[in-house]
């Protein structure tokens, strides 16, 4: 066969074998609202996902994006979901535990040493076994992006040791794992939306409040507070959440690219959470923050403070969940 026929057959049979493809990618409007703002590296990962969306659906989708709690914080986005009238939220797990009792494994003190450990336990097959208990919930999980290790911003003092924590009144996330947490750090917690958090720093209504240095940096709390300690105390993931309701409205085709664009935008988000760490570290000191790392002794009292905080949510949470994860982190920092 002569080459150039060749080649137009093989171009006739690609164009065939695509058709079909395309034929089941419809035009769709895909709404996605998360708490924090759009200069957090969480933009990063929607714009890649955007752009992902672009070149597997040739502009066939619309990707709009809404920031800092416009749609509601994010147990309301999470509900909103379930109830099928908002396709998508990237919402942190801690929030939403009071649905799903099993993601308050992520919120144990200390869980994970290091981002490393945290990717290899979330898209393992841990984060697979968690995934798959979203559809009972009314929610498909696309992907794990990161929100990244917490460390404790404040207005009275750097954080040493134990007793730094003493009488401190503290915003945590609506869920029981870090208010026994922070309780048992001595604080005066106080469970709060995040969309909440800035105006009750600056009213003085709370003396601080915990988040990765991004989320200090790009939602400002450098204006309100003074003092950030290398706590370290949790990794909490941000989980792509999708309407199962909606998603049955989508081909298989179409599921796919939804998984397939979360995973792009996953690996652009976590580097960019990673490279602008260190930025944001040094923006919000320039900016006037007094940054501490946390003695060797005064982490050591801490940790083991906390270290109950296990068994009395293990049940809660479901024994199962938080032995298959201690399994798991065993297991990874034997290899
Ligand atoms: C943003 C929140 C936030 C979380 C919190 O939607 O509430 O402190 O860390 O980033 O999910």
């Amino acid at each position: 066969m002569k080459p150039i026929i060749a080649a137009s057959l093989a171009a006739t049979l690609a164009m065939s074998v695509a058709l079909p493809a395309h034929a089941q990618i419809s035009t769709r409007t895909i709404t996605v609202s998360n708490g924090i703002a759009e200069e957090h590296p969480v933009g990063d990962g929607v714009a890649a996902m955007r752009a992902c969306y672009d070149e597997k659906t040739g502009g066939a989708w619309t990707l709009n994006a809404f920031w800092s709690s416009a749609l509601g914080d994010d147990l309301q986005a999470t509900q909103a979901l379930r109830s099928g009238t908002q396709e998508m939220v990237i919402t942190s797990s801690s929030p939403i535990v009071g649905i799903i009792p099993a993601l308050g494994v992520f919120d144990l003190p200390f869980l994970f040493a290091n981002e490393a450990e945290a990717d290899a336990i979330l898209d393992g097959e841990y984060g697979d076994y968690i995934s798959g208990m979203m559809p009972e919930y009314g929610l498909i999980n696309l992907a794990y992006w990161e929100n990244g290790f917490r460390n404790l911003t404040n207005s009275l003092r750097p954080i040493q040791s134990l007793e730094d924590f003493d009488g401190m009144r503290v915003r945590v996330m609506q869920n029981n794992i870090f208010l026994d947490t922070f309780q048992t750090l001595g604080t005066n917690a106080l469970p709060m939306a995040f969309g909440e958090v800035f105006s009750a720093l600056e009213t003085r209504t709370i003396d601080a409040q915990e988040n990765p240095y991004v989320t200090i940096d790009t939602s400002q709390f450098f204006e309100v507070q003074e003092y950030v300690s290398a706590t370290r105390h949790a990794y909490t993931p941000f989980m792509v959440l999708f309407s199962r309701a909606l998603w049955e409205n989508y081909s298989a085709e179409e599921q796919q690219i939804l998984v397939d664009c979360a995973i792009v935008g996953r690996d652009v988000q976590r580097e960019s959470s990673r490279a602008l760490s260190e930025e944001s570290l040094a923006r919000i000191t320039e900016a006037g923050m007094q940054h501490n790392e946390v003695p060797e002794e005064g982490l050591a009292e801490i940790r083991a403070a906390v270290q109950g905080v296990y068994d009395r949510h293990k049940d809660t949470i479901g024994a199962e969940v938080v032995d298959r994860m201690l399994a798991a982190l065993e297991e990874l920092r034997a290899q």
